[in-house]
């Protein structure tokens, strides 16, 4: 039977549950539905196996997928992914099917990202009405627009990622397109970065905006400026974030079928057009036994994660067929990871440490191979993915194009009752407001695991600054592993993503926290370390700047 806490309860109360189910049946009701698709390779024996190995890591909290599976596992809807990346070309028609399909997938709690950069530019010149085009932030409130409508009546708010190439000629509007603070609320931006860019941003030099339609020098900027105004807007509001656009297309398995534009809302999974992905976490927290890593453990989770991620993109009810051709053309999974924090603070290992550091790259290098061998070891029993002789593992046999991918576990993690994907502490405790505008503290149930007891002034102090670092009485010991986001040191949070990164075949979804007193010019650093450091995003919050990344979760509704 599973365990959850009150929180993980009213979660799932709130959105997830059918109605009369209970926690308990929630997951077998996903069990079954992802082991359906064991029928079509074997026996019964074979697919009633599998439903009790996916139910057991599910009850044990060892690994969740993805929101949408969870909500629409064995229901009618059947939509079971949470990634989608949706073509935008430079017609009219075009256009509104995009929008259309967005809609449809954001009934059923998918996330959706776009590239509005083959729209041609504002002031461009329209054939047919001899007018003049309105360019891609105008309809990017389109979208937006739309994702308003659905929120009323879909499983969950939209989510929507817009990405814009940095040569793009509408690139200045788009980069301040959310500064104001309210427009644009159901969209996360990304500004395409190339290297050329980045080289021009570091040693001086123009880079040309291009109209997409003919191909044209529409005008020309100064890399650098261009830039500044990324991370001046960042620092405003934390959008947009960066892409490291030709850094993704490096790591690209499937060239032949195109370029990589867009990903999906936060940043985890690059896609071409009408791909999608399903995610699923291991809970980090639970391979730690008497302060100590239990590998084979791992391995077996990693194992039974990849099969039931595979059996999802069988079962999946697509939205669309050329949706549902490009996910099972390439098999894409993205197997990640969630409760590092927690991990880190069992085993006594500060965030901000070369030790961390170490750790993540072991471990994310373990679970990459791990998954690599799962995923070829499957292709025997199953086959390999259709497009695998168009792929960078031509000749091989393997079973899915990408298998590891870190999500930032926003809901799965308070499900789970763990810290999310590999974000440090955001706070050790806080009072927290609730319906009727009562006052609820709220403490850090790993401080208490490792303090047993605080003082009242020790308790009042925590409550006040949400850190450990002024209590007094504290062992200096326990202040370094409990350390929260923002006072962990930027080039820490990018050295972990980096780490994780390296053994990643999509992308991280992070956040480098930053005080309120840091400055554009820091931020500035921040994207040129991402770039340095072979990330594939990078996104930033400076504390106060906003309420809080554009916030999808339903429990903040
Ligand atoms: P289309 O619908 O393809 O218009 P068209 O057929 O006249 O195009 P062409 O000039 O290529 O022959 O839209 C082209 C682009 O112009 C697309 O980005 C949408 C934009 N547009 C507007 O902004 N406003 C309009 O009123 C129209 C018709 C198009
Ligand atoms: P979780 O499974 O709900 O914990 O989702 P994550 O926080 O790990 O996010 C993974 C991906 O799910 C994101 O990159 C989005 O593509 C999508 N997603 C997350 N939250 C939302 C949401 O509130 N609405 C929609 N439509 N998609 C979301
Ligand atoms: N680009 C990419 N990811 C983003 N996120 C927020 N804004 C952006 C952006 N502009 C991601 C953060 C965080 C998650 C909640 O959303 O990286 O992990």
């Amino acid at each position: 039977m599973v365990k959850l806490s009150e929180t993980a309860i009213e979660i799932l109360k709130a959105r997830y549950l059918r109605p009369g189910e209970t926690p308990q049946e929630l997951f077998e009701r996903v069990a079954r539905a992802v082991s359906e698709a064991e029928l079509l390779y074997g026996p019964a024996s074979q697919a009633a196996r599998w439903e009790e190995e996916f139910l057991k890591v599910m009850e044990n909290l060892e690994f969740l997928p993805n929101s949408p599976t969870l909500m629409n596992a064995g229901t009618p809807l059947g939509q079971l992914a949470a990634c989608f990346v949706l073509p935008v070309e430079d017609s009219i028609e075009e256009i509104f099917a995009s929008v259309s399909l967005m809609a449809k997938i954001q009934k059923t709690g998918g996330g959706t990202g776009f590239s509005f950069s083959r729209l041609r530019p504002k002031g461009d010149t329209v054939k047919s009405t001899n007018g003049k085009a309105s360019g891609p932030v105008s309809f990017m409130k389109v979208f937006n627009c739309a994702t308003d409508a659905i929120k009323q009546g879909g499983k969950r708010r939209g989510a929507n990622m817009g990405v814009l190439s940095v040569n793009h000629p509408d690139v200045k509007e788009f980069i301040t397109c959310k500064t104001d603070g309210k427009s644009f609320q159901n969209f996360n931006i990304s500004v395409a970065c190339t290297d050329d860019f980045f080289q021009k941003a570091l040693k001086g030099g123009e880079i040309e905006l291009i109209n997409p339609r003919d191909g044209k020098v529409w005008s020309r900027v100064k890399a650098d400026e261009l830039l500044d105004l990324i991370a001046e807007s960042a620092w405003k509001t934390g959008d947009p974030g960066i892409l490291y656009i030709d850094e993704i297309n490096r790591h690209n398995p499937t060239p032949a079928l195109g370029r990589i534009e867009a990903t999906n809302p936060c940043g985890e999974v690059p896609l071409l057009p009408y791909e999608e992905c399903n995610l699923g976490s291991i809970n980090l927290s639970k391979i730690v036994e008497k302060g100590r890593i239990n590998w084979e453990k791992l391995e077996r989770l990693v194992k039974v994660a990849v099969r039931f991620l595979d059996c999802v993109i069988d079962v999946n009810r697509y939205p669309h067929p050329e949706i549902e051709k490009m996910a099972k053309g390439n098999r894409k999974i993205g197997l990640g990871v969630m409760g590092w924090a927690e991990l880190l603070i069992e085993l006594e290992i500060p965030y901000d440490s070369e030790e961390a550091v170490e750790l993540a790259e072991r471990l994310m290098g373990f679970i990459n191979r791990k998954a690599f061998e799962a995923s070829a070891e499957l292709a025997k029993q199953k086959g390999s993915f259709p497009n695998i002789d168009k792929s960078v593992y031509r000749g091989k046999t393997l079973r899915n194009a990408t298998r590891t991918s870190i999500a930032p576990t926003g809901t799965i993690s308070m499900i789970a009752g763990t810290t999310p994907s590999i974000e440090p502490l955001f706070a050790v405790g806080y009072v927290k407001r609730v319906l009727g505008g009562r006052r609820v503290p709220f403490i850090e149930p790993l401080l208490m695991k490792k303090v047993k007891e605080l003082s009242l002034q020790q308790l009042k102090e925590i409550l006040e600054s949400g850190t450990l670092q002024r209590a007094e009485g504290i062992p200096e010991k326990i202040k370094r592993i409990f350390k929260t986001a923002h006072e962990i040191a930027p080039e820490w949070h990018l050295k972990i993503q980096a780490a994780f990164q390296k053994h990643t075949d999509n992308a991280v979804s992070k956040t480098v926290n930053l005080p309120k007193s840091a400055t554009p010019e820091d931020i500035k650093e921040i994207f040129i370390t991402g770039y340095k450091l072979k990330l594939k995003g990078v996104t930033v919050f400076r504390e106060g700047s906003k309420e809080g990344v554009v916030e999808f979760k339903v429990d903040q509704e």
